[in-house]
């Protein structure tokens, strides 16, 4: 709220109190959840009863707002954006949440006068971690906008019962335990078991005249499952809207079961029950697609079909006839890992709602919007058609259809080229017949969009560069953004103290391009030294944090040297490695030479089944063992690998970094958003220009920003010219020295084996690279620690960071999607 248009201080007491958001009705409210939810009274409650007790008592706030905003939207019959997505990774929401209601002051307050320790109440929330990594979080700060913006929108996904798991470090290894977070109760979830649609798999499809003698198709399902709606309110900054995230869980359809027990095959309808319970499991841990497993194709089309046949009985309940679909609903599809929903809509308008053809794509077509995130060849969902077939019949049909029309239209427009018919069919077929799913997606939307200004360009000169010459106005560009509650007001609430205290308002928060306002301030050395001081307490959160976690001490006046996101070839963690190992052996050359203290400070998990990036985190925590222990060094290097990264965990992370590691080799990187999440806390970024970065590096301007390495035209003409990775190892004394003191067994205790299938790659095929941007990577980090030596200098570039990190809200990103695709409107709500 702006500062100067706050009302009476008496008004704002008398309003508290009757929306209970006053210390005493929180307390109040606190004391009476605990006792008549938990079962508890003050004496003998659990750290986790306190936080249950707290979690009701900010739902029960947000209930009326929930409410309100329902029955408006359904009574303007607002149009609503429906954001498909196969993950969503939120985040702990009970400081969220608290902040969005505004009342954190008071909350601490009334904390405090029970005499609990508020922190710790918050830090008992278990991470819901129904995702991978940036994709899943780019949909949970979608929803965040989305609120905040009031626009009238529906998270839809799957409700994981183990989410991503927890990445343990045993010797150096990473260790998979499963995430059973929903074991303690969620407090924020409330169960629809009345919203509950089947969802049919396999069998077979036969054709038949209805009553008007026209020939129909009907499939016959072989398994029926029941999805189940599990809601979760999202709510907007400083707003009344509260929008809907809803997660589907699997649960064994009634009346399958009672045939089984009919026939008094009770184990087997025992055995259906927990087959069906299934599908809902477990998150696939992979953020690459999993090649032909059938679960998967089975999870992607059950939160498909639940959330389709929800629309239509959304429709029918407000707009009424199906005709008006596409103006009653946007679909984002979150990747393609949705897009099945284009064949299932024309199946629920065909089979189901009497429409022809025509009719039915016409509506269809309208309705579905897609965003790419990935460029990479492996990376593009295919499912072979036997598998397809096997699973879903009547959709196979459907998408030979949509194909069929679709490559008519390729055809007469591109006469004769035989040759781009097949690269844009829907199916391939060369070697095993495979649906292309990121095709499929392409066809079926009105709207195909990439995250970063460089992506969207490779997504029409590379990826779809065929459809692009076909349909050049379906493509767009959304640049991906961050929200600045949960990675600014929850994650660095001393910053953000000191940002709107320096601009005067907290305005900031819902309108990012204010922090324009802090340049006026870059030079000030008031600002300076608190700004200083606002990171330095960070650090010493974060020193704390890792020291009780890992035994690993670091110095807060070192540089803290970032690198936090999933691990991956492409993002080059052995890059940022190959760097460490030159400080340790110049150390070792000159002991005394004086170099900028650092801590390195790595995060993120592996795929299990990625051998590769297996080995890098045992390699970073074997050169962190060699590196700490080693008296000589002394503690002026320190490397340590925070264990478990997620939302929760890196909110530690942010606050704490000087320099933000973004250096994934270009052209491979869709977007990123810890590049946004980073620079928004004061850090400044080494980077390529990859992704995101290009225009964080404008905004920010070039001289705020160490960029180094070859861009993605380079990149591409390299391997046009052929490259060879080992000429480089032959030819640059240190890199080679690096990489055999790795082969030379002293990370490995003597074994010189072990790391063999990572230095084998870099010199032998190096897909990514690393060594071709290995020299110019360490002459940009030799800037950086002579940047750092001028701390004056350096606060005023992490100062100008973050005032001009406005564009990189996902508020921006958001109005860029309704005011350029979706074509929606706010509609407030009144607190
Ligand atoms: O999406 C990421 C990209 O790699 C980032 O560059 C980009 O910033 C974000 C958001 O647009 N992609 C993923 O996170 N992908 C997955 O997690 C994933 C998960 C399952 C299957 C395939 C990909």
């Amino acid at each position: 709220m702006s500062m100067a248009q706050s009302p009476e201080p008496l008004d704002v007491d008398r309003e508290r109190t009757r929306t209970g958001m006053s210390k005493t009705a929180l307390k109040q409210g606190f004391l009476d959840n605990l006792f008549y939810i938990q079962g508890r009274f003050r004496e003998v409650a659990t750290p986790h009863d306190l936080y249950m007790a707290a979690a009701y008592t900010t739902r029960d706030r947000i209930l009326e707002r929930w409410i309100k905003s329902a029955q408006r939207y359904k009574t303007n019959q607002s149009r609503t954006v429906c954001y498909l997505s196969a993950e969503f990774l939120p985040g702990p929401h009970l400081a969220n949440n608290l902040v969005n209601l505004g009342i954190v002051e008071t909350a601490t307050e009334a904390a405090h006068e029970l005499g609990l320790d508020f922190d710790a109440i918050i830090a008992e929330e278990a991470e819901p971690g129904l995702g991978n990594g940036g994709l899943g979080r780019l949909a949970a700060c979608f929803m965040d906008s989305l609120s905040t913006l009031q626009i009238p929108s529906i998270g839809y996904g799957i409700r994981y019962e183990f989410g991503i798991f927890d990445q343990t470090i045993e010797d150096g290894w990473q260790v998979e335990k499963s995430d059973n977070w929903l074991r303690n109760g969620n407090p924020w979830e409330i169960p629809r078991p009345k919203i509950r649609f089947p969802v049919l798999y396999g069998g077979y499809t036969e054709q038949y005249r209805d009553h008007d003698g026209r020939s129909r198709t009907r499939w016959v399902p072989a398994q029926i499952i029941d999805g189940v709606a599990y809601d979760t309110p999202i709510l907007g900054y400083g707003v009344g809207n509260v929008n809907l995230l809803r997660l589907w869980k699997a649960e064994a359809s009634e009346s399958f079961d009672f045939q089984a027990f009919n026939v008094g095959d009770y184990y087997g309808a025992v055995h259906a029950k927990i087959e069906a319970e299934t599908i809902s499991k477990v998150l696939y841990p992979n953020d690459e697609p999993e090649a032909g497993k059938e679960l998967r194709l089975k999870q992607q089309f059950f939160f498909v079909s639940c959330s389709i046949q929800d629309m239509i009985r959304l429709q029918f309940n407000t707009v009424g006839p199906l005709d008006s679909f596409a103006e009653k609903f946007v679909i984002q599809l979150n990747d393609t890992h949705p897009s099945l929903a284009i064949a299932e809509l024309m199946r629920l308008l065909m089979d189901e709602h009497d429409m022809d053809w025509d009719r039915a794509w016409d509506i269809t077509h309208r309705v579905f919007c897609y965003t790419n995130h990935t460029l990479l060849p492996e990376a593009l969902e295919t499912w072979s058609v036997s598998l397809f077939e096997r699973l879903l019949p009547r959709h196979l049909e459907i998408v030979y259809e949509i194909n069929r029309h679709f490559l008519d239209e390729v055809r007469v427009h591109f006469l004769g080229d035989e040759d781009r018919v097949r690269r844009m069919s829907l199916i391939a077929e060369d070697g095993e017949r495979r649906v292309r799913m990121a095709n499929l997606a392409v066809v079926g939307s009105r709207a195909v969009n990439g995250v970063a200004a460089l992506h969207s360009e490779l997504v029409k000169t590379t990826l779809f560069k065929d459809f692009h010459d076909f349909w050049p106005d379906r493509f767009h560009n959304v640049t991906n953004g961050v929200t600045p509650r949960r990675f600014m007001v929850v994650a660095n609430p001393r910053l953000s103290r000191l940002i709107s205290e320096t601009c005067g308002s907290d305005d900031w928060i819902r309108d990012l391009d204010r922090l324009r306002d802090l340049e006026a301030h870059a030079m000030d050395s008031g600002l300076h030294e608190r700004w200083h001081e606002v990171k330095i307490a960070a650090k010493r959160d974060l020193a704390a944090w890792l020291k009780h976690r890992t035994g690993v001490l670091l110095d807060p006046e070192a540089i803290f040297d970032v690198q936090a996101k999933r691990i991956h070839e492409y993002k080059r963690q052995h890059l940022n490695l190959l760097h460490i190992i030159r400080c340790y052996q110049r150390l070792k050359q000159s002991p005394n030479q004086d170099m900028v203290p650092r801590a390195f400070i790595f995060g993120g998990k592996a795929a299990p089944g990625y051998f590769m990036a297996k080995l890098i985190i045992k390699l970073i925590n074997a050169v962190a063992e060699v590196i700490n222990n080693d008296p000589q060094i002394n503690g002026f290097i320190r490397v340590v690998f925070m264990p478990d990264f997620n939302v929760k965990n890196g909110q530690h992370l942010y606050p704490a970094a000087n320099l933000s590691e973004q250096i994934s080799l270009a052209g491979k990187e869709a977007s990123g958003t810890g590049n946004m999440k980073f620079s928004m806390n004061g850090a400044l970024t080494i980077g390529t220009l990859d992704g995101a970065n290009v225009e964080i590096r404008e905004e920010v301007g070039k001289e705020n920003f160490f960029l180094f390495g070859m861009s993605a035209e380079e990149v591409s003409q390299r391997q046009r010219e052929g490259y060879h990775p080992w000429e480089h190892y032959a030819k640059d004394a240190e890199l080679k020295s690096d990489i055999d003191l790795i082969n030379s067994g002293l990370f490995s205790h003597g074994d010189t084996q072990l790391f063999r299938p990572l230095t084998d790659r870099l010199v032998n095929q190096d897909p990514f690279m690393v060594l071709a941007d290995y020299r110019a990577y360490i002459a940009c980090q030799d800037h950086v620690a002579e940047a750092y030596r001028d701390h004056r200098h350096w606060t005023r570039m992490s100062i100008l960071n973050v005032a001009r990190m406005g564009k990189f809200s996902s508020d921006r990103a958001i109005r860029e999607y309704a005011e350029h695709i979706w074509r929606t409107e706010p509609h407030p709500i009144d607190l």
